[in-house]
C-alpha cells in the first residue's frame, strides 16, 4: 500500500500490488513503487515515480506501468487516465544506466540487442496507451526526453507547463526516434519539422510545442494539475465509446484517401447511433437535462 498525502480530499490513493521491483538496502528490504496510482471520481492519475532520474525507465518502471495501465483498462470505474512524471521532470526516456542497455565498456563485449528492448517493453506499452478502452492525457511537468517524449505524445491529449519541453534525444546516442515517434512526429507536426526535431535533438520548450502542433495546450505551470484534472474530469462525463471511435476513426483517416474516411465516417455512426450513449445524448438535448452516459 503506497500512502500519499493529498491535499484535495477527494483525490484517493490506491493500494498497487507490486510483484515488481524489490531493491535491497543494507538489511531492509524494501518495495518500491515506480508508479503511484491515485483516484479522482472517474479519473485515474499514473504517475511515474523515479524522479531523481527523471522517470527515466527501468524494466522495472515499465512492468508497473503497463500493469496499471492494465488495471485501469479493466476498471469499470475508470473512465479516463491522467500519465504524469514526479519532481521536476516528466520523463527522460530509457534509464541510460539499466544494464539491459548500457552497453559493456569492455572491447568485444557482445553489444546489447536494443531491438529486444524495444520489442519486449516499449512496443508493447505505447500499443496499450493508443488502445486504452478510455481517453489518455499526458500532464507533461518538465522535460520529457527521448521514449518519454514520444509516449506523452502518443497520448490522446498532451497538457504542458510552460517550463516544461520535448526533446527528441535519440540521435545524440546514435539511435532512431523509437516509442511510435516515427510515425507520430511528422502527423502532428509535418515531415519538416519532424526532421528538425529529430536530426537535432534539441529542446523544444512547452511554448513551442504548442506552436508546433505537436501537443494540445501549454499552461503556467501552477495551472498544469488543475487543467488537466478539469478537462479529465470533463472527458471522464462524456461517451466514451464514442471518444475512442473517434481516436480510431481519425488514426484510421490518416492511412485512407478521402473516399476512404467518409466511408469509414459512416461504418462508424452506423455502429454509433444503435448504441444507448446516441439515444441518450439526443434525448437528453432535447429534455435540457445532463445526459448520463454508460457504453463503454
Ligand atoms: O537505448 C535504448 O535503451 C533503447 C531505447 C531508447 C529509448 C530512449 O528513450 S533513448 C533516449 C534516452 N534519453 C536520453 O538520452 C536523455 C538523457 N537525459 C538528458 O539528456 C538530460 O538529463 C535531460 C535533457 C533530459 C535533462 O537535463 P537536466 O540538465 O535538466 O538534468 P540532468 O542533470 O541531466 O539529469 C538529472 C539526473 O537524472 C541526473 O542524475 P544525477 O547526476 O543527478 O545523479 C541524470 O544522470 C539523470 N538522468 C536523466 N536522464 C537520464 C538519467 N539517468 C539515466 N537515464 C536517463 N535517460
Amino acid at each position: 500500500m503506497i500512502c500519499l498525502y493529498f491535499t484535495d480530499r477527494s483525490v484517493k490513493p490506491i493500494s498497487f500490488e507490486s510483484k515488481h521491483r524489490q531493491a535491497k538496502l543494507g538489511s531492509r528490504l524494501m518495495i518500491e513503487s515506480l508508479i503511484l496510482t491515485s483516484q479522482a471520481g472517474a479519473v485515474r492519475t499514473l504517475t511515474l515515480n523515479r524522479p531523481a532520474a527523471l522517470n527515466s525507465f527501468t524494466t522495472s518502471m515499465h512492468e508497473q506501468l503497463l500493469a496499471a495501465l492494465d488495471a485501469a483498462a479493466g476498471d469499470p470505474d475508470v473512465r479516463c487516465v491522467v500519465l504524469a512524471g514526479s519532481g521536476r521532470g516528466f520523463c527522460a526516456g530509457q534509464d541510460l544506466s539499466d544494464p539491459v542497455v548500457a552497453p559493456d565498456p569492455m572491447p568485444g563485449a557482445v553489444p546489447k540487442d536494443l531491438g529486444q528492448v524495444i520489442d519486449r517493453y516499449y512496443v508493447p506499452l505505447i500499443l496499450r496507451v493508443r488502445s486504452m478502452p478510455v481517453p489518455v492525457i499526458a500532464a507533461v511537468n518538465g522535460v520529457a526526453a527521448g521514449a518519454g517524449a514520444n509516449l506523452a505524445l502518443a497520448c490522446d491529449l498532451v497538457i504542458a507547463g510552460r517550463s516544461a519541453s520535448f526533446i527528441q534525444a535519440f540521435s545524440k546516442i546514435g539511435l532512431v526516434p523509437d516509442t511510435g515517434g516515427t510515425w507520430t512526429l511528422p502527423r502532428l507536426a509535418g515531415r519538416a519539422r519532424a526532421m528538425g526535431l529529430a536530426l537535432l535533438g534539441d529542446k523544444l520548450p512547452a511554448m513551442d510545442a504548442e506552436r508546433f502542433g505537436l501537443i494540445w495546450k501549454c499552461v503556467e505551470d501552477s495551472a498544469l494539475a488543475d487543467e488537466t484534472q478539469t478537462i479529465a474530469k470533463r472527458l471522464a462525463a462524456m461517451p466514451l465509446k464514442a471518444l475512442i471511435a473517434t481516436r480510431e476513426a481519425i488514426d484510421t483517416a490518416l492511412q485512407l484517401d478521402f473516399a476512404g474516411a467518409l466511408a469509414e465516417e459512416a461504418r462508424r455512426q452506423r455502429e454509433l447511433g444503435a448504441a444507448h450513449d446516441y439515444s441518450e445524448g439526443v434525448h437528453a438535448f432535447l429534455a435540457k437535462r445532463a445526459p448520463l452516459f454508460t457504453d463503454r
